[in-house]
């Protein structure tokens, strides 16, 4: 730990977590780490954490027979949420490698364009209450409208359920519920240990009652499939049947229902957050929505509903979900452990066991790798011929290995489609006082952000 540079004033006890700001920790993180180059550790109270963002011991941290998945700070802490579901699991926990199998098919090219017809008829309910807003000439909500639109995709195409976020004034109460779990564990990661059960005592108790929600309504959705009609061969008919290809055995009832709250959070938090920024970007620069839009324009013709393998052919609107993944990596994070005792960059020893957080943002803006200007939002950064000309392993908003994002392509599928629909059906018009502001818990959003529509004439 020594080499590892630190910041240069530290508290006893208190340590570097003087100056932290409770509600944005990871921004802090970032500032403190653009200073002390791309490995450096911070401490408080008692706790060390070392963090590494540089390309080159990033590359390092990704490879597999060295390194794996670390559960820990922010993962840890939904452990009482999450369990053994995919997410949460530890890497030697049985299930993770049976509820992997057995899930994995759902997310096949075949299973996505069974998912096609269902995010479209979403989709429709979306643009359906943007075309009330924009006739009424009111703006519209966008990380709102862009949660309620990615819970009901995962749900309806994962579970058979319906949340009617659409037809509520406000979130759903298991969006409530989801977002006081997640920054009930992200402050877990900043209050002190042993402070915490004095402080949070309060939260501590909201956030059981949240969990217990969480819990309630997941049980409800299971319910109604043993008892009902069967589903169409989604995620839980893949849950409550499949037996494991090799050695027979099935999830437990309770490992379904940590897989349920799994992927109902996971499948649509991150993916609302990554469809925010983008319209913030796009919103931001009228000349790369206009190229985006004339791609969808060329690549869609006048068809009303795009066919599965037309929204992959939308290279330039997925560059721009790319780009805006880089600059805001909506899983800001990710955990890695040595498998053994090992030395990082040839200078840093690490005992088997040991971790160390790599920070996505600032991995993203390595000029090492993406050369000077990181800040400027450029879509063509992700032309093939660029992409080839980067070293692996410094773009990594879905994870990395065997842990990686199993549903990377349903959110680039769900993404890429609601962007060209939105694209082609609106322009975009930025409220010129808005500054970006990013709220964090644990995932992403653009706080506050409202965009003003213009509808497209003629409409197709
Ligand atoms: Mn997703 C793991 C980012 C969309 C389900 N996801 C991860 C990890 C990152 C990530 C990063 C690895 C975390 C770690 O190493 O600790 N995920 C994203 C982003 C989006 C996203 C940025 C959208 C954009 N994720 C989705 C969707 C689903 C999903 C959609 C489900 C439909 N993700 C998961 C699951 C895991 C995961 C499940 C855990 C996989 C495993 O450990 O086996």
């Amino acid at each position: 730990l020594r080499r590892i540079p630190h910041p240069p004033y530290r508290v006893p006890l208190v340590g570097d977590a003087v100056g932290t700001n409770l509600r944005t920790p990871l921004q802090d993180s970032l500032r403190v780490g653009r200073r002390l180059g791309p490995i450096f550790r911070r401490k408080g109270f008692g706790k060390e954490i070392v963090f590494v963002w540089g390309a080159g011991l990033t590359g390092e941290l990704a490879d597999e027979s060295r390194f794996a998945k670390h559960v820990g700070l922010g993962v840890a802490n939904l452990r009482p949420v999450a369990g053994d579901g995919l997410f949460t699991a530890y890497n030697h926990e049985p299930n993770w490698q049976l509820a992997h199998d057995v899930l994995a098919p759902g997310f096949s090219r075949e299973a996505m364009e069974g998912y096609h017809a269902m995010m479209l008829g979403v989709a429709a309910r979306l643009t359906d209450r943007w075309d009330a807003e924009q006739a009424a000439g009111r703006a519209v909500d966008v990380p709102g409208d862009m949660t309620k639109l990615t819970l009901e995709t995962i749900a309806r195409t994962g579970f058979g359920h319906d949340f009617a976020s659409f037809e509520r004034a406000r979130p759903h109460p298991f969006v409530t519920a989801m977002v006081g779990a997640l920054s009930y564990a992200q402050r877990l990661n900043v209050v002190p240990a042993p402070v915490a059960p004095m402080l949070m005592r309060t939260a501590t108790r909201r956030n059981r009652a949240d969990v217990a929600y969480l819990n309630r309504t997941v049980d409800a959705v299971v319910e109604t499939r043993l008892h009902g009609p069967a589903g169409d061969g989604d995620l839980l008919d893949r849950m409550l049947e499949t037996a494991h290809p090799e050695t027979g055995e099935h999830l437990t009832p309770e490992n379904v229902r940590r897989q349920v709250i799994t992927f109902l959070i996971a499948g649509h938090e991150t993916t609302s957050g990554a469809l925010s920024f983008a319209l913030h970007h796009l919103a931001q620069h009228p000349e790369i929505a206009a190229r985006a839009r004339a791609e969808v324009d060329r690549v869609w013709g006048d068809t009303p509903e795009p066919a599965y393998d037309q929204v992959a052919r939308l290279r330039y609107v997925r560059r721009v979900l790319d780009e805006s993944l880089r600059l805001w990596p909506t899983a800001p994070a990710f955990a890695r452990e040595a498998r053994e005792d090992t030395v990082l960059g040839g200078v840093h020893p690490m005992r088997r066991g040991a971790w160390a957080l790599v920070l996505m943002p600032l991995l993203h803006r390595d000029p090492d790798a993406w050369g000077p200007d990181t800040e400027r939002f450029d879509p063509d950064r992700f032309e093939p011929a660029a992409v080839r000309a980067r070293p692996a392993h410094t773009f990594k908003p879905f994870g990395t290995g065997a842990r990686a994002c199993i549903g990377r392509q349903f959110a680039l599928h769900e993404a890429t489609l609601v962007l060209g629909l939105l694209l082609r059906r609106y322009e975009l018009l930025p409220d010129p006082a808005y500054r970006l502001r990013v709220a964090e818990r644990l995932t992403l959003m653009p706080e506050g952000l409202t965009l003003n529509l213009r509808r497209r004439s003629p409409a197709p």
